[in-house]
């Protein structure tokens, strides 16, 4: 019943599924400390520490459809991975399912929003501690340091907030002057409160669906400091948590990324597995109320 290296409680078909389960190995975009190709395994590993039954909802993972994919290919160049991660996440979407992937870089999410059947209908509220932002990095334009931007590219500068960005770089902001996308940084939130501020930022995504983006290293380095490019001032796991929450009535996917097993004690594959349950069940509760 438990087969070893899958997410806890993900016994479903593919077909039976709601919710799909995918690990994206491939780390060779970082640009300070390697590690996240790691991240998807360490991830279920922490996922078998939790009891099956959530205690705010009232739900039961043992008993909401979830499958695991396993992981996809290793993937040489970033352009293999972008084209690989698009075709193993196509058929997730077209079936109508919510996958749930875990990285590997930042770099893995922009070819999951791509999958979509039709990006311009899907809004994303991405999470992190970087802007993300810069045209190319390094020469390689599908750089996790480049991973709002293609975003953009696909979903259009109005359908994309980043949220609790701390880190930019000059050439960013200038850039994104033209380009428009909307951001909110660590220190607003810390002002303006997390309710209020994750209510702006929802409310600016005008599309029904939503898509979250979580690059581990939003959350402070205190909380999830086995990440490639930790940077404090960051959010708090339960921040984090509310946001899943509140976009869970509109969430049509999830992506959980950087995590960087090299540099953990297992504190923060811990907390994006938690994550990853929290999703499923806010989801599931969010679908049954209707
Ligand atoms: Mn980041």
């Amino acid at each position: 019943m438990n087969p070893p290296g899958t997410f806890a409680d993900a016994r479903a078909s593919f077909d039976e599924a709601q919710f799909v389960i995918v690990g994206v190995p491939f780390d060779r975009t970082t640009s300070f400390r390697p590690g996240a190709r790691f991240g998807p395994d360490a991830i279920r590993q922490q996922s078998w520490t939790f009891e099956s039954y959530d205690l705010e909802t009232g739900i039961d993972l043992s008993e909401v459809p979830i499958h695991d994919l396993g992981n996809t290919d290793e993937y040489g160049s970033s352009q293999q991975m972008v084209e690989g991660v698009r075709a193993e996440l196509a058929p997730i979407f077209a079936a109508g399912k919510i996958p749930i992937v875990f990285g590997g870089d930042h770099a893995c999410s922009p070819p999951v929003v791509e999958a979509h059947p039709d990006p311009a209908s899907v809004g994303v509220l991405y999470l992190d501690a970087h802007m993300d932002f810069r045209s190319e990095y390094l020469g390689d334009p599908r750089s996790h340091g480049c991973s709002s931007r293609r975003i953009v590219e696909r979903v259009g500068a109005r359908n994309v907030v980043v949220f609790g960005v701390r880190s930019v770089s000059r050439q960013e902001v200038e850039d994104n002057r033209s380009i428009g996308m909307s951001f909110v940084t660590a220190h607003e939130i810390a002002k303006e409160g997390i309710e209020s501020s994750l209510q702006r930022a929802l409310n600016m995504l005008k599309t029904d669906r939503v898509y979250i983006s979580l690059d581990i290293d939003a959350i402070d380095p205190a909380y999830a400091g086995a990440t490639g490019t930790p940077e404090p001032f960051g959010l708090t796991p339960r921040d984090v948590k509310l946001a899943i929450g509140q976009a869970a009535p509109r969430l049509i996917g999830l992506d959980i990324m950087e995590v960087s097993p090299p540099w953990d004690t297992g504190n923060t594959s811990n907390l994006a597995a938690r994550l990853a349950r929290e999703a499923i069940v806010r989801v599931s509760a969010a679908r049954h109320s209707h």
